[in-house]
């Protein structure tokens, strides 16, 4: 069986940190200490002056989904390459059902898709957008025995992905009875739908518009009706892409309240704000992500909910849609919506740069500590969503999935240095301190330096468990 150990480097967990070796062998993590004695056979790598990181779970990726008329511009391959590149090992995607496709339908039409291409481990949300009771029995299938233990569901797009408050009050009742989790998209619908309309019918058509569309008040109001359903279900609640204190001082009272509810918010939300939209170019189109990017008073309140725990995920939303007209053959990707800001497909890359940007801005910068980084980058996603411990820590047992991280390199983001096929990055010409070393998935080197080494088709699927909140 091929083993290879570790030596030296700063072991960095959830919760530990201390200098050991880490010896990995049939995929796992077979021992942890100091001096380990190992035979000839077993390959040395020498970390000395690296932290020794869990590798990254990031549970909100959008790789080959369909949204709307167009199709994000990450395959599975080139997104999970360029996931591994930043330090991440596992994703979890989404699966989408229509009226094509139900639950099982869909989840099997992913993993068909996704089996032959993906470079690091994987899994998948499904996102339900119509419920009845046939649906509720694939739903508690699809958790015994699928392994897809999380449904994602919107209060947005009204006609489109829309699920009304009695739906998502079902799901919650019973994937909550059933141990998952709903993860809900808060925003008003119906009212943001309007104030669309109206900006198009005043001759608005440019992408700053976007953002001034879809206020932060009516993302804490469906929040907040969001914390209600959960709260009347008895069911944990997961919150996607939180960007404004609007949503948080719900998501914060609840807490209190003693109601099971998480949420994660995204690199994005942390980088820039919305002095970016404070123009009429249509390159503003790169910042055309939902929820849009909040005020820096929004970001205050962000760093505060990381910092205590009302905030327990970083996770990405990479949702890449490329700038460049036919770049890579993709077609009417942002230019759909050149003379109609409502058309630009909502989504921004950011898959790569997930962990060198938070330890910059997180740790660098003196807002978190290191055991905190790892935990929302990697251990904290892993148990809310079923993956620890076999996910998310570096434990005796658990995947060999380790990132060598250098603390003290830095690097200047270039999209075409990333491993995106997205043709931009919001962090173009953004000098960053860390960089990503070595990459192992299940204790195969697969990124070394600028070098690829993994291999299409390597990734596993894996099937989650019950939400480990509690
Ligand atoms: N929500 C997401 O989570 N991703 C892309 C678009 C959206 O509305
Ligand atoms: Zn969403
Ligand atoms: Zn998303």
């Amino acid at each position: 069986m091929n083993a290879s150990v570790i030596r030296n480097g700063r072991v960095i967990t959830a919760s530990d940190d201390f200098t050991a070796d880490v010896l990995m062998q049939g995929g796992v993590v077979r021992a942890i200490g100091l001096q380990l004695e190992v035979g000839p056979e077993v390959a040395e790598f020498d970390a000395t002056g690296l932290y020794v990181l869990p590798g990254g779970v990031d549970t909100h990726v959008h790789m080959e989904n369909v949204i709307g008329p167009t199709i994000t511009c990450d395959t599975f391959a080139s997104g999970t390459r360029a996931a591994a590149f930043g330090g991440t090992t596992t994703v979890v995607d989404f699966a989408l059902q229509t009226a094509e496709d139900s639950v099982l339908g869909a989840i099997a039409r992913a993993q068909r898709s996704a089996e032959p291409q993906v470079n690091i481990d994987y899994s998948l949300h499904c996102i339900v957008t119509h419920v009845d009771k046939p649906v509720l029995a694939d739903v508690r299938h699809a958790m015994r025995h699928e392994g897809v233990s999380s449904f994602k569901m919107f209060m947005a797009y009204p006609g489109v992905m829309m699920a009304d408050d009695a739906a998502i009050f079902r799901m919650l009742r019973q994937v909550g009875a059933d141990g998952g989790m709903v993860a809900l998209h808060a925003e008003n619908g119906t009212v943001i739908d309007l104030l669309i309309q109206e900006a198009l019918e005043a001759g608005h058509t440019s992408p700053r518009y976007h953002a001034l569309t879809r206020p932060a008040l009516m993302e804490g109001e469906a929040t907040h009706r969001g914390i209600r359903l959960a709260e009347l279900a008895e069911a944990p609640i997961y919150f996607v892409h939180v960007s404004s204190n609007q949503a948080l001082k719900h998501i914060v009272a609840a807490r209190d309240e003693g109601i099971p509810v998480f949420a994660e918010t995204c690199p994005h939300y942390l980088l820039f704000d919305d002095a970016v939209y404070d123009n009429d170019d249509f390159e503003t189109a790169k910042y055309v992500m939902t929820p849009p990017l909040r005020k820096p008073e929004d970001q205050k309140h962000l760093w505060r909910a990381l910092r205590y725990d009302d905030l327990q995920v970083v996770a990405t939303d990479h949702c890449p849609f490329c700038m460049k007209e036919g770049h890579l053959g993709y077609r009417l990707q942002k230019q759909r919506g050149k003379d109609d800001f409502s058309l630009i497909p909502n989504g921004a890359p950011g898959i790569e740069t997930r962990m060198v940007s938070l330890f910059d801005i997180g740790v660098v910068q003196g807002r978190l500590s290191l055991n905190r980084f790892v935990q929302l980058t990697a251990t904290t996603p892993a148990k809310l969503f079923g993956l620890f411990p076999k996910k998310g820590t570096i434990a005796v047992g658990s995947d060999a999935d380790i990132v060598l991280f250098d603390p003290d390199a830095t690097q200047t983001i270039h999209a075409h240095t990333l491993h995106s096929q997205c043709d931009y990055t919001l962090l173009e010409g953004h000098t960053l301190r860390g960089r990503v070393e070595k990459v192992f998935l299940r204790g195969q080197l697969i990124v070394d330096g600028p070098q690829w080494l993994g291999r299409e088709g390597m990734g596993r699927f894996v099937p989650r468990g019950t939400v480990q909140a509690f």
